[in-house]
Formats: C-alpha cells, sequence, structure tokens
C-alpha cells in the first residue's frame, strides 16, 4: 500500500487512534472519550489531566481574539481548567452532592450558594433553537485554492494554493433539533470561510433551486412545512396536508418539490451531497471585470441516496445516522471531500442566460449549457470539541462577503441578506454573536461596534466614532482600490440597477413553473423516475383531503402525463388532463446521480461471523475493508470474542440500514435470545440474521459469502446467480468485489422497473 494515498493515511490515522483508545477493538469509530474508563470511579486527582486531551479527530474553532487576532496558547485554554471542581467564579467545593440544609432532614438553606448557581445555570441551557435548519452536524476543515477563478474573481481565497479555513455545517430544514436526520426534506450544506479578508459564508443546500422566487413568501413555505399549528405533528415530514396545500397553490414550488420527492431528498451521507449557493452571485476581477456566477459544490465520493424504507427505518433505529456518519468519516480518517465549482455568465443588462432568467432561484442552469469550472477544494479533517459552543452556536448569514464576491438583486437573496441578523440576536440573545468563538473571524476587527449584552472584547480608546482626532483619527476608511488585498475595502459592484416604479409586482418570466420542473423529470432514469413516482404517491396518501390530492394531480400532469397516471394510479384517483400544453424540456443527464463510478471510503461493512466462521477469513476480511479506508463491522451472536475476533454488533442490536454492504461467513443457528417462533418451528439460521440479508437485498445492496455463509441465503430467499450476490469466495477476494460494487453504490438492475 502506497503510504502516501489518502486510504493508506486514513488506515494508519485509524491504527493510531485504535493503538491510543480502543486497544481491544481497533477501528471502530465513535470512541466517547479520551481516556479509557475504569470501572471503579476515579478518587485521585494526581491520576487525571484536565482538560482532558481532546480525541485525534476533534478540532476546535482557532486561537483568535474576540476582534480577529491570532492568540498564542492552546485552544484548550477556553476549556475548564484545573482538577478540582469549583464554582463558576473559581472557588474549590467540597461536595456537589448535597445541597446545605438545616439538619439531615430540615429544608434546604437560602444561603447555598453553590445549590443556587448550579440550578439557576442548568435552567438557563437552553437557547431557541434554529427557526429553520435546526437539526444538523458540523465539521472544521479547509479550502485550497486552486487558482483557476482568477480570470473572474480576485477573492484570495481562491488564489492558488491558498488554504483558508472552514466551518461546515449540514442540516435538515424542517424538523427540529432532536428530530431525525434521515427524513424526506431539503439539506442545508453552509460553509465559514474564514478568509484574510473577513468571513465568507457560503449558505447553501443540496439542491439547487428553491420553493420561492421571493424571500416575502419564506415564512409561508415553512409555516406550510412545519407541524400542522393544532396538534403539532408531523415532525420533520413533508408528507402532510398543509404542505400540499400550498405547493399545489403557489406552483413556482413545483420545481424544488420534485428534487425534493426525488432521491436527492433522502442523501446516503453529507458526504455524499452536492451543494449548491442557489443564488446567483456576481464575481468582479483583477481588471474590475464582473461576471455572474453560480456556486456548485461536487463531493468526491458521488451523490448517493438511501432508499425510501431504509430512511424510514433509521428514523427508528439510528436517528443520528447522518450526524454519526460525517463523525465516524473523520474519525476513522475517511475526511470528506468536495471540490468547489461556478457556473460564469456574462454580465448583461437582463440578467438571463439562454432564456433562463438568472435572477430566479426556481430555475437552474443545466450544466450541458454551463459546465462546472473546479475552483478549489474542501476537506473536512475535524469534529467538532463541543457541540453548542461550535455547531450550535455558528452563525452563517448570506451578507457575510468579501472583495470580489457580491449579492445580485435576486429577491429571495436579498431578502435573506436582510433577514438572517434578526435570527441571530433572538438565537443567541444580544449584538455580539460574531465574538462566538466559532464566529470570530481571522482577521483584524475594528468595527466601533460597542458594548451590547456579552460583550467579550475589551475595547481601548475614546473615540469610537468617526471623524475623530482623539484617536488619532482610527479607523480609518479602507481603499477602494482593488489591487492589494492588504490594504482594499469590500466594495459594492456598480452596476446599474434597472428603475421604475416601486411595485408589488415579479417579472414575466417568473411566470413558468413547469418548463424546469418537467426537465428534471425527463433527466432521471427509469429506477429514479420510479423512486419519485412513489415518493409522491407516499407524501399524498398521507394527505386527509381528497381536493389537496386532486389540485397535486393537476400540477402533476403539467409535469408529465406518464408521472401523473402513475401517482393517481397509486392514489386511487381519476388522472386529470394537463390545462395547457407541456412545456417544451429537453433533459439534462448531469441532473441524474446514476451511471457513474465513485471512491468508496468510510463505508460500514457488515460481516456475519458465528460458530461456523473460518477465523482466518475473518481477519483477512477485516484487514482488506480496513486498509482500504472503510469499516468492518462484525457481526455476532453475542459480545465479546467470536470466531477469534471482538464483535462490534450482536444478532440483537444489528440492523441491516447500518450496513452498506455485508459478507455472510457462517449461516449461524438460532441464538439463545431469539425469542420462540408463533409456527413453534426453529428455524436452521438466526432470524435476525435472515432479516439481515432480505433488507440488505431488498435494498439493493452487495451481498458476498465466504466459507458456510451461502447457507444463510435461501431463508432469506436470495437467489445466487443475481447481480450483486457474490456466493463462495475466497476470503481475499471479497473486499475487491464488494469494493467494485459499491463503486456504483447500489445493485438496481436486480430489480425490475415498473416506471418506463
Ligand atoms: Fe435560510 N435561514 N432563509 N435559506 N438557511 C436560516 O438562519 C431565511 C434560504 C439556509 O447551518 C436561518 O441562522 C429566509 C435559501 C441554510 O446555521 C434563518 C429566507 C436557502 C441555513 C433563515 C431563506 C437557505 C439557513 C435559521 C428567504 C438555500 C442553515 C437559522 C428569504 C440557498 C444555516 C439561521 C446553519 C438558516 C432565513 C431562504 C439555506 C431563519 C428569511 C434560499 C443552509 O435566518
Amino acid at each position: 500500500m502506497d503510504p502516501s494515498k489518502p486510504v493508506a493515511k486514513a488506515a494508519q490515522k485509524l491504527e493510531e487512534a485504535a493503538e491510543r483508545l480502543l486497544p481491544d477493538t481497533p477501528h471502530v469509530p465513535g470512541v466517547p472519550s479520551s481516556t479509557t474508563p475504569t470501572i471503579e470511579e476515579p478518587t485521585d486527582p494526581a491520576g487525571t489531566t484536565h482538560p482532558p486531551a481532546p480525541k485525534p479527530d476533534q478540532g476546535t474553532p482557532a486561537p483568535v481574539s474576540p476582534t480577529g487576532v491570532p492568540v498564542t496558547g492552546d485552544p484548550l485554554d477556553s476549556a475548564q481548567q484545573g482538577r478540582w471542581l469549583t464554582t463558576a467564579t473559581g472557588v474549590r467545593v467540597h461536595d456537589t452532592d448535597h445541597s446545605l440544609t438545616a439538619g439531615r432532614r430540615g429544608p434546604t438553606l437560602l444561603q447555598d450558594h453553590h445549590l443556587r448557581e448550579k440550578l439557576m445555570h442548568f435552567d438557563h441551557e437552553r437557547i431557541p433553537e434554529r427557526v429553520v435548519h435546526a437539526r444538523g452536524a458540523a465539521a472544521h476543515g479547509r479550502f485550497t485554492g486552486y487558482g483557476t477563478a482568477a480570470s473572474i474573481c480576485h477573492a484570495g481565497v481562491f488564489d492558488e494554493g491558498k488554504e483558508t479555513a472552514v466551518f461546515v455545517r449540514f442540516s435538515t430544514v424542517l424538523g427540529s433539533r432532536g428530530s431525525a436526520d434521515t427524513v424526506r426534506d431539503t439539506r442545508g450544506f453552509a460553509t465559514k470561510f474564514y478568509t484574510d479578508e473577513g468571513v465568507w459564508d457560503l449558505v447553501g443546500n443540496n439542491i439547487p433551486v428553491f420553493f420561492i422566487q421571493d424571500g416575502i413568501k419564506f415564512p409561508d413555505v415553512i409555516h406550510a412545512g412545519k407541524p400542522h399549528p393544532d396538534r403539532e405533528i408531523p415532525q420533520a415530514q413533508s408528507a402532510h396536508d398543509t404542505f400540499w396545500d400550498f405547493v399545489s397553490l403557489h406552483t413556482e414550488a413545483q420545481h424544488h418539490t420534485i428534487w425534493n420527492m426525488s432521491d436527492r431528498g433522502i442523501p446516503r451521507s453529507y458526504r455524499m451531497m452536492e451543494g449548491f449557493g442557489v443564488h446567483t452571485f456576481r464575481c468582479t476581477n483583477a481588471d474590475g471585470e464582473t461576471n455572474l456566477v453560480k456556486f456548485h459544490w461536487k463531493p468526491k465520493l458521488g451523490v448517493h441516496s438511501l432508499t425510501w424504507e431504509e430512511a424510514q427505518m433509521l428514523g427508528g433505529f439510528d436517528p443520528d445516522f447522518h450526524r454519526r456518519d460525517l463523525y465516524d468519516a473523520i474519525e476513522s480518517g475517511a475526511h470528506p471531500e468536495w471540490e468547489l465549482g461556478v457556473q460564469v455568465f456574462p454580465d448583461t443588462p437582463d440578467q438571463m442566460f439562454e432564456g433562463i432568467d438568472l435572477l430566479d432561484s426556481t430555475k437552474l442552469v443545466p450544466e450541458e449549457l454551463a459546465p462546472v469550472q473546479p475552483i478549489g477544494r474542501l476537506v473536512l479533517d475535524a469534529n467538532p470539541t463541543n457541540f453548542f459552543a461550535e455547531v450550535e452556536q455558528v452563525a452563517f448569514h448570506t451578507g457575510h462577503l468579501v472583495p470580489g464576491i457580491d449579492a445580485t438583486d435576486d429577491p429571495l437573496l436579498q431578502a435573506r441578506n436582510f433577514s438572517y441578523l434578526d435570527t441571530q440576536l433572538s438565537r443567541l440573545g444580544g449584538p455580539n454573536f460574531n465574538q462566538l468563538p466559532i464566529n470570530r473571524p481571522h482577521a483584524p476587527v475594528n468595527d466601533m461596534l460597542r458594548d451590547g449584552m456579552h460583550q467579550t472584547a475589551v475595547h481601548g480608546g475614546a473615540a469610537p466614532y468617526r471623524p475623530n482626532s482623539l484617536d488619532g483619527g482610527c479607523p480609518f476608511h479602507a481603499t477602494t482600490d482593488q489591487s492589494d488585498p492588504a490594504t482594499r475595502a469590500f466594495v459594492e459592484a456598480a452596476v446599474t440597477v434597472a428603475e421604475g416604479r416601486k411595485v408589488r409586482d415579479q417579472p414575466a418570466s417568473y411566470d413558468d413553473h413547469y418548463s424546469q420542473t418537467r426537465m428534471f423529470w425527463l433527466s432521471l432514469t427509469p429506477v429514479e423516475r420510479e423512486h419519485v413516482v412513489r415518493a409522491y404517491t407516499f407524501e399524498l396518501g398521507k394527505c386527509y383531503e381528497q381536493a389537496i390530492k386532486e389540485r397535486q394531480l393537476l400540477a402533476l400532469a403539467q409535469v408529465d402525463a406518464d408521472l401523473c397516471a402513475q401517482v393517481a394510479a397509486g392514489l386511487g384517483l381519476e388522472v386529470p388532463t394537463a390545462a395547457e400544453p407541456l412545456p417544451e424540456a429537453a433533459p439534462s443527464p448531469a441532473l441524474s446521480q446514476l451511471g457513474a463510478t465513485w471512491p468508496v471510503e468510510g463505508r460500514m461493512i457488515g460481516i456475519v461471523v458465528g460458530a461456523g466462521s473460518d477465523a482466518g477469513d475473518v481477519e483477512v476480511l477485516r484487514d482488506a475493508v480496513l486498509a482500504d479506508g472503510n469499516v468492518p463491522l462484525l457481526i455476532g451472536p453475542h459480545g465479546g470474542e467470536v470466531a477469534g475476533a471482538t464483535v462490534q454488533r450482536t444478532f440483537a442490536t444489528a440492523r441491516s440500514v447500518e450496513f452498506d454492504a455485508l459478507v455472510l461467513t457462517d449461516a449461524p443457528v438460532p441464538g439463545p435470545d431469539v425469542p420462540p417462533s408463533p409456527t413453534g418451528r426453529t428455524p436452521d439460521v438466526d432470524p435476525r440474521v435472515t432479516l439481515l440479508v432480505e433488507e440488505v437485498f431488498r435494498h439493493a445492496k452487495a451481498i458476498a459469502t465466504v466459507g458456510r455463509g451461502a447457507e444463510a441465503l435461501p431463508a432469506a430467499a436470495v437467489p445466487r446467480d443475481v447481480p450483486a450476490v457474490l456466493t463462495d469466495l475466497e476470503a481475499g477476494a471479497v473486499w475487491p468485489a464488494l469494493s467494485k460494487l459499491l463503486a456504483t453504490h447500489r445493485a438496481w438492475e436486480r430489480f425490475p422497473v415498473a416506471v418506463g
């Protein structure tokens, strides 16, 4: 193995971590602490270090002052210090287990400040969750520019080889903070670049278009998607009447909605999603020329999805699935990567490209018309150390722009620029949220903003105003001349604004709600279309009101007759005819997520072991998976050692949805903890293993067998001679064959497709 290859590095890092943290169960991510606990409660302060060492996969916000100056010292200096329990004011405490009472059975004394302080702080531990995108996960990383953006943008972050620290937060939109990760929804993809010229936030989604064209409709679409106001159900779902009521009436939402109904609405992993800035931005180059630009994140691992059944099962079996996947991948050294790319359009007065209105966020520009040109690479290489301080307190804002990148007149973007400050004020409790460690710029801050709740800077000087002479005139205006990145200011591109009367109206181009909805449908492969049909059928099937279902069918009739007919059949409703002729639309093959092969990293491979497994085979298998940067999880009849190795899952704790592929090295007989069968018949194979095999097969995932493993297939009615079921392999041949299959994610060819 070439040690310079990322996978080899990942494997090495994993081994190092394993040695340090998990001597008995190497290579399994998810270790809770950097210290290995003892069974007895530790009582000797001399034996502890505090603050505890971070785990190898963890990072913290860079040590910068509230005003952006790098500070020396360990980032852990801002963690709690010392071995002794103290009050918030640093006074050592000798007992935190008992309140101060008048006698052993008497009332608690008012004078007990430790009790009062402890409860007061606990009672205020929560802050309001985000009104949208409340559920999320995030990681630290770095962005490296390629230098290829120079002809369109002079922002230093894109310079060749320039490395910039970033923090990326992924999220669902509708659910509350504790909701499940795998619900059908759009995913947020928000990136904070700590550039030398201040913070740039690219606050995008995994879907390139949005439900609405004008930000004034945002409260409407979100109110429609959120749980019903009376019963507060359903949580984190669009499968309910208010959502479909809105999108079937406000048909500009139909394009975004079909993306949500496609496999994009249920990603396999945050690591396997595209990201889109959605809006068009305006970039300026060193010669002062402007271009219109759309930003795209392209994942190294390709775009992959769950099946709908997996997504639903995970909601119960592992609601933290995406969060865990991100953190485990980083912990195991499989660092997620994306390329940032741009579609570039001439900055013409009409701001149109090939007939597409670039200021309409319900439209995309097909990549076939404007290819995505790579301008840099993002790598996420460190997990947060403290979820609240980092993931919860990070505050993104579309108005955080740096020289070279500017907003356009997209009315959705304009409203976002106006809106995001409000949410930070109510969420983070005051105007100084940019001083929170995760939000601090890595550039000098001299903003003349003063005081306010939670001020952590200690400003000097007498004159926080301009002009002044008392502070020597400081701070000075920076120059509008853009030639020197060390002194230049952010200057809004001096474009002409269309003049006109004040109106509450929109351009005629915004009236086309269906041509790109149809383009999306036509761009999908048959299996992807089938998923779309099933998604609409499921979601509308969950609605109560027939009128709403019928109205949405009318909208689908404007997209495609076959789509509409299939959904209507599922709902048992009449197929309506389209009110207007169907729009002209050519497919954009780039919108399909199938058909290519992709690197395989950080995947979970389940290996069933039992008394009949060959220990040598198991070792060969496990090592091969691990060495290639993936995670083998052994599934045995009980905890502890089976087939010479430590198992990580038992038949009782394993469920298929956790695994990307399954290897059977035995056909284990039912364990003693299997409940008796209602038929009274004892099955040949443990029924939980049979269930694993059935589900993995049904979800079109690869299965391989070694040794006695093939004997487990008949119980699950899985045939041998079908694609991606590999039987009777030598142990050494399993991983090369499996990883080849995983490169296409799933074996859809195993299943006939009903939709044409
Ligand atoms: Fe947001 N959005 N949004 N949004 N949005 C928020 O800001 C809002 C929109 C997006 O991980 C909130 O800090 C309005 C489009 C992401 O912290 C809030 C409008 C797109 C995140 C808000 C939009 C997004 C947010 C909630 C219409 C895709 C999560 C917490 C004018 C391009 C960021 C917060 C994170 C978060 C308002 C439209 C993406 C309430 C008013 C379009 C990824 O301010």
